[in-house]
């Protein structure tokens, strides 16, 4: 009975003291805060609702100049990559229209947005006009990006159809704008975002490079536009979107620790001070700093792999400087020159080197992958036969186009069309190339191969294919005359034999090796049986 007591005591005593400590940290929260703030309203707005402020947005294929004589061949949004800036304020009605100029479909997944948004624009088929109207409820930084249902969201997404959507603060003030009582001097809105060559290097999470706002280093001096131009004691506001679509940024600027940075934008989540933000794919941040002197302040995400890709600019600060007051984070539109030096193209044929002829014999693999063939060039002898594999996952029933990974290939033999079957999730299909001089490759095309794979010559046939669900999708095929292949590998032999007992073991030095092993294996058993013997014969003696 006592003990009980005693039990009780000891239980009531620790509940007392694990209440307290739970509430100690409670009565210690800024309890105004908490209290004062409103929750805001959702986005819904009932239908009929009049919007305030209305955008739109097309969707089609174009090309873009990201770089000095780099073109990218890809989907966009208004034409250019990112696609353009929009900036509304809280409690706003806005209505953003989509509008497919294409011949595939696209679509519209808008971050801002805190309604079932899907319904609306999430599906637009080509030539299709759609709309959404929400209430702009939550300051902050957002992405948005093109959403045409399934495998499409994805794929679209990767080449290039995003931009940011800001919504400003009305209810709360940003603390920088409050404790130095004016708007900022400067205002950047700034997307960092990934340029991938095809599907496979999208999903290997490889991008050919890393940008800011759509242009390779474009605010470095010489750059396409030059640095953003500073005083000192300026106060600026950046507003960041690390677009992705598969990197992690660390976003910096060298000289400079943050007054504030606000974690997706919104004036309450404010940490103070700090030399970075970390920005995982569509994370965003406000960052707000004064400028503390004249001179250099490199832009980058510190993840270094990133600025040498492209990502990385800079602020240069000067006395009677003429101020960048806004910098807009949608890409250049720019005319596309005339013989580019590169040019890229997700899921079609870009330049040589970038969508590089790989040579195969024997058995040719082409995996399908994120909407594109790897390799999208291929070299083979006559009699190869090349196997297609759809390493796409989503191959949902019913749905088709945009919707699915689900491919096909096409194959355009000069006078005649071969058509495989639609190819689920790890499906392959296979054909044999023993038809020579069918399609002749001639002209830039035959420079093009021979510069790669030098044993292509005007003897060569060029087949070229695409996916009929994702016309989009092109890869080539270039077979080589039997006899052209036997010819160089007769000359090789000839001409290359030093080359060949360098890289490889000639046949000779195998041999010399497989007589030693032979010689070592055949000794070692000899032992082995005069051992036996030996142990046999004591044995017996015994
Ligand atoms: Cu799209």
């Amino acid at each position: 009975m006592r003990r009980i007591y005693v039990l009780a005591i000891i239980l009531i005593s620790l509940l007392s003291i694990s209440s307290a400590s739970i509430a100690l940290p409670l009565t210690q929260q800024p309890q105004s805060q908490a209290q004062d703030y409103q929750l805001p309203p959702t986005s819904y707005v009932s239908p009929g609702t009049k919007p305030t402020k209305r955008f739109v947005l097309e969707l089609y294929r174009s090309k873009v100049v990201i770089g000095e004589g780099i073109v990218l061949d890809t989907f966009t949004i208004n034409g250019t990559v990112p696609g353009p800036t929009i900036v509304v304020d809280e409690g706003d009605i806005v209505e953003i229209i989509a509008v497919n100029k294409d011949v595939v479909a696209h679509g519209l997944s808008i971050h801002a947005v805190y309604r079932a948004s899907s319904p609306y624009v999430g599906y637009v088929p080509p030539g299709g006009v759609k709309s959404i109207i929400f209430n702009a409820s939550y300051p902050g930084v957002y992405m948005y990006h093109c959403a045409p249902g399934g495998q499409g969201i994805f794929i679209h997404t990767m080449s290039g159809q995003y931009g940011m959507i800001v919504v400003k603060p009305k209810s709360y003030r940003y603390k920088l704008e409050e404790i130095l009582g004016r708007k900022p001097d400067i205002e950047i809105y700034l997307i960092q975002h990934e340029i991938y060559a095809n599907g496979a290097d999208f999903v290997n999470s490889k991008p050919l490079y890393v940008l800011f706002n759509g242009y390779i280093a474009r605010y470095l001096p010489g750059g396409l536009e030059g640095p953003i131009m500073a005083r000192p004691g300026d106060y600026v506001r950046i507003y960041f979107l690390n677009v992705g679509p598969n990197l992690v940024s660390t976003f910096h600027l060298v000289g400079i620790v943050w007054d504030f940075a606000y974690y997706q934008g919104h004036p309450l989540n404010a940490i103070v001070g700090g030399q970075t933000v970390l920005a995982g794919p569509s994370d965003s941040w406000v960052v707000e700093f004064r400028v503390p002197e004249e001179g250099p302040y490199s832009i980058v995400s510190h993840v270094f792999s990133q600025p040498v890709r492209g990502a990385i600019g800079i602020l240069v600060a000067k006395k009677d400087a003429n101020r960048t007051s806004v910098v807009d984070a949608h890409g250049p539109r720019l005319p596309i020159p005339e013989k580019p030096i590169r040019v890229i193209d997700p899921f079609g044929l870009g330049s040589p080197e970038v969508d590089t002829p790989v040579y195969a014999e024997g058995v040719a693999y082409v995996r399908i992958i994120a909407n594109s063939y790897y390799p999208k060039r291929l070299v083979i002898p006559e009699g190869t036969t090349v196997v297609w594999i759809n390493e796409d996952i989503i191959s949902l029933p019913n749905a088709s186009g945009e919707l699915v990974g689900v491919h096909d290939i096409v194959l355009n033999m000069g006078n005649e069309t071969i058509k495989s079957p639609l190819l689920k999730h790890g499906m392959s299909w296979s054909y044999t190339f023993t038809k020579a001089g069918v399609y002749r490759i001639g002209g830039v095309q035959l420079q093009l191969y021979k510069e790669f794979i030098p044993i292509v010559n005007n003897n060569s046939d060029l087949y070229s294919y695409l996916c009929s669900l994702h016309p989009y999708m092109v890869g080539e095929i270039v077979v080589v005359p039997r006899t052209s292949v036997m010819m160089q590998q007769a000359s090789n032999a000839t001409e290359g034999a030093n080359m060949a007992t360098i890289e490889t073991p000639s046949i000779a030095s195998i041999n010399t090796l497989s007589s030693l092993a032979i010689a070592i294996t055949g000794a070692l058993l000899a032992i082995l049986v005069i051992m036996i013997v030996i142990i046999y014969r004591s044995r017996s003696n015994k």
